[in-house]
Order: structure tokens, then sequence, then C-alpha cells
């Protein structure tokens, strides 16, 4: 006979969630996803000025505000056809990767090490090691990380204002300036957040892990490092002892809308869709569907721009607040792991070939994005002139639709808005745990995260701490899922 596990709600993340699994001799044999709050943000929007969407829409979260503030600049950027001076790509991109960083960060230390210190793992050669680093708010590596973590909020307070919620994200710029000063302080204070990766993370240069391009390199990187080495060696040996490579299997497609906008018109990171191969990706081909979700509409799947949000709370079969975005109807898995791929990293994609996505494939994508963003963004702060503009002046002109994309911390990030005598006449919004958190469609396909859990084994169904590590790989935040 199955066994009914409800974890509710699964502790340590922004929003609520409720999961529910089967169990049967041991194995997952059916998951559900559920995002158990009605937040209404899309039907706030309606009816207001565009320019709202700056200050109302980074409210929908208090860990992802600044994706939120780009990817609404970047919507009325394109309804206003507005241009930005030089030093405000810069800018926007150090409030975004800052964020980022920042989210990396604490997902690691705070939110996933934690349940690496459970007595399950007692046999394991790095235990001792992992408790002493790891035990939550008192190991040594997390009071470490407490204090660079304080080091990436002083620099978000220097580009963008303050965080969450800054109001200096413009579709025209950013209000916040750098002088000589800020910036030489800047430097420094991201500096002094390298030292801690360098030093306790790695234990080598940023820039020695970064030329790792296979996992037999990264293997050898390990042997070379010892266990008295890192974090990293430390995390990279529980994976392999503990099975990480093993679990947690998406859907094997991936998608990324590219992020951080550089002058000349390119990203740093690509977009496109990876099914297989990449292939170019074209945002009209996204629908979310409301086949599970408390929603009712006369159609089963929409476009955002046409996007309807109607709550109905008593639906039949529904289970969740969340909406199930697809892409050519197709379940896709969002994050620092389809970025990664689709940036064609070459550790990443060689461990992608090698054992598939799992939670260590996709932990690793998130700690590799996190050493590379903050390399890059040592070269973003070289190219800000202090002596030239940071903001245009903006119209007041609004054409008919806007589409701001992005990549938060958890994905791909989508505002779309259809403007009508100036004011918001349609606001949809489709978030990153919108796609890896969602329900069921009207055709039974699971979401990511339901696709990832079924087949686990379970060793102890009183203690599902496997279950507790698949849905933490990718990172979740229910406030941004039903927003
Ligand atoms: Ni609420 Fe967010 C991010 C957005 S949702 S945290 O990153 O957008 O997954
Ligand atoms: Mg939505």
């Amino acid at each position: 006979m199955a066994t009914l596990i409800a974890i509710d709600p699964f502790n340590r993340i922004e929003g609520d969630l409720r999961v529910e699994i089967e169990v049967e001799d041991n194995t997952v044999i059916f998951a559900k996803s559920s995002g158990i709050m009605f937040r209404g943000f899309e039907r706030i929007m309606s009816g207001r000025s565009p320019m709202d969407a700056l200050v109302i829409t980074p409210r929908i979260c208090g860990i992802c505000s600044g994706s939120h503030g780009v990817a609404a600049s970047k919507a009325l950027a394109l309804a206003q056809s507005a241009e930005m001076p030089e030093n405000a790509y810069y800018m926007k991109n150090l409030i975004l990767g800052i964020e980022v960083v920042m989210s990396h960060l604490s997902h690691f230390y705070l939110l996933f090490a934690p349940d690496l210190t459970s007595q399950r793992y007692k046999g394991l050669s790095v235990y001792e090691k992992v408790n002493h680093r790891f035990t939550a708010m008192k190991g040594s590596s997390v009071v470490m990380a407490l204090n660079a973590r304080q080091s990436a909020l002083e620099i978000m307070g220097l580009v963008g204002g303050k965080w969450p919620n800054s109001l200096a994200i413009h579709p025209t710029g950013t209000t916040s300036t750098m002088n000589l000063s800020t910036l030489t302080r800047t430097i420094g204070i991201l500096k002094e957040f390298q030292d801690f990766l360098e030093k306790r993370f790695l234990n080598c240069s940023l820039s020695e892990w970064l030329d790792i391009d296979s996992f037999d390199k990264l293997l050898k990187w390990q042997e070379k490092s010892g266990h008295n080495g890192s974090d990293m060696v430390l995390f990279l040996t529980m994976c392999l002892e503990a099975g990480f490579d093993r679990i947690g299997k998406g859907p094997n497609r991936y998608m990324s809308y590219g992020a951080y906008d550089l002058p000349d018109g390119s990203t740093w990171l690509p977009s496109g869709f990876f099914e297989k191969r990449l292939h170019t990706l074209d945002q009209a081909l996204i629908k979310e569907h409301i086949g599970a979700s408390y929603f009712r509409d006369a159609v089963e799947a929409r476009h955002p721009l046409e996007g309807v949000t109607a709550p109905l709370v008593d639906k039949s079969g529904a289970y969740s607040w969340a909406k199930a975005p697809r892409y050519e109807g197709k379940t896709v898995e969002v994050g620092p792991l389809a970025r990664m791929i689709i940036a064609d990293d070459p550790l990443l994609t060689d461990m992608i070939q090698q054992m598939d996505s799992s939670v260590m494939t996709r932990m690793f994508a998130r700690l590799r994005e996190m050493c590379r963003l903050t390399k890059e963004m040592s070269l973003w702060l070289e190219k800000i002139n202090p002596a030239e503009p940071f903001y245009a002046s903006p119209s007041s002109r609004f054409s008919a639709t806007g589409i701001g994309l992005t990549e938060a911390a958890r994905g791909s990030l989508g505002h779309w808005m259809k403007i009508s005598s100036n004011l918001i006449e349609n606001y949809q919004v489709v978030t990153p745990s919108a796609w890896n958190m969602s329900p069921r469609d009207e055709r039974g396909q699971p979401g990511p995260v339901e696709q990832a859990l079924t087949g686990t084994h379970v060793a102890d169904t009183k203690d599902p701490v496997e279950v507790n590590h698949i849905i933490r790989s990718f990172d979740p935040c229910m406030s941004c899922t039903v927003h």
C-alpha cells in the first residue's frame, strides 16, 4: 500500500509550498507541488499608470525585487522605445548580478546545507567536517558566509540605493549614480566578497576554479586540494558519497531568456531553448496552462499577453495557485543549470553529459554561476565612467505592449504588459518558480519538480531527506510563484 507524505509547509523558503508524495516500496510513485496562497499582484496592476510597475512589481517578492524591477523596466523600455546611457547597462547588471550572487550564497549556506548535517549521513567520511562547517546558524563556514552576504548587501546599497525594492531601476537608466569614491569603495567590497570565495569556499583563486572545464579536471582538483581544502571540496565529496548525482532528474529541457544586457545590444548570458540541442528561443511559444490551477477561463492556455487571472477557489481537480507555464506545450526547467547549459559552460556541459540533471548538477551550476558572476561584476565596475550620465529623460508616451524578459536567481522571469490610453490594461508575470514548481497542465504533464521527485528512492519514509534535497535543489520561491 502506498504511504502518503505531505510536507507542508516546506521550510526555509520564501512563501508557502505544500508537496505531497505517494511512496510505494520506498519509491515515489506520484508527486504534487502546490502553491497554497493567492496574492493577486496581476490584478492590482490593471488601470494604473505603466510606470507604477517599477514600484509595485518588486514587492512581489522580498528576495528577488531587483529582478522584478529589471523585468518591469525592460517591458517599459520596449513600450517607450527608451534608450539608456552606457553606464546604466553596467549599473543594472550590477544590481541584478549582486542580487543573484547573494541569493546563491544564501541558498547554499542557509537553505541547502543544513540538510547535509542530517544524522542520516553519519557513515560518510565527511560527516564530522560537514557538521562543523554547515550546522545551521553556527557552522564555521555559515558564520563566514553571513559576513560575506553583508558585503554583498553593502554593494547593493551602493549601486541600487537600497534593497529590497530599489527605486533606482528605470527604463531610461538608473537614478543611482557613482562617483570616484563610491566606485572605489564598491570595488574594494567586491574584493572582500571574492576573498571569502577564494579563501573559504574554493581555497584557490577564482580564475583557477573557473578554468576547470571538465568533470575529470574537477576530480583532479579535488584530489589535489584534499579534504581539508574548501567548502566546495567538502560538498563535492558529499555529493558523490551520498549519491546526489543520481537523484532529482528533471525534464532535460532547459530555457533561458538571456540576461545582463550590454551596450552593443548583446547579453552576457545568452538566450535559448535546449532540448537535445540548442534552439533559438521564441517567447511567442510560451503559454500558461490552468488545468490544475485555481483559475477559471474559457480556454485552458494563453500566451501571457492575453493572460487572464480570475481566481476560482473551489475548482474541481485544481491543487495549486500557480499556473503552469509551458514552452511549445512542454515542461521546461529554468534556473542556473539551464543558464549554464545554454551558455555552454564547459564544466556543466560535461557534467550533464556524464550524470544527467540531478541535485548535484543543479547545485554545481548555481555555485559555478556565483563564481562567474563575481568575476564579471568586477569587469563591469571597471567600465563605469562617473563623468558620464547614468539616466536619460523618459518619454511619457507608451505603445500598446511591453515585454520584459530577464534571468532572476531562480531562472527565467518575464513581465508582459498591455497598455491602452496610457494605462495598464493587463499585466502578467511569469516567474522562474512558476516554471519549476508548476502543477500539472490539462494534459496531465507534471511540472519539473513533480517530475524530478517521481521515481526517487526514499530510504526512510519518516525522514524523506532525499525529497528535501530534490525540492531545494530548484531553490523554490512561492511568493513569486503565486504573485
Ligand atoms: Ni521570489 Fe524570484 C527569483 C523571481 S521566483 S524569488 O529568482 O522572479 O522564482
Ligand atoms: Mg502570472
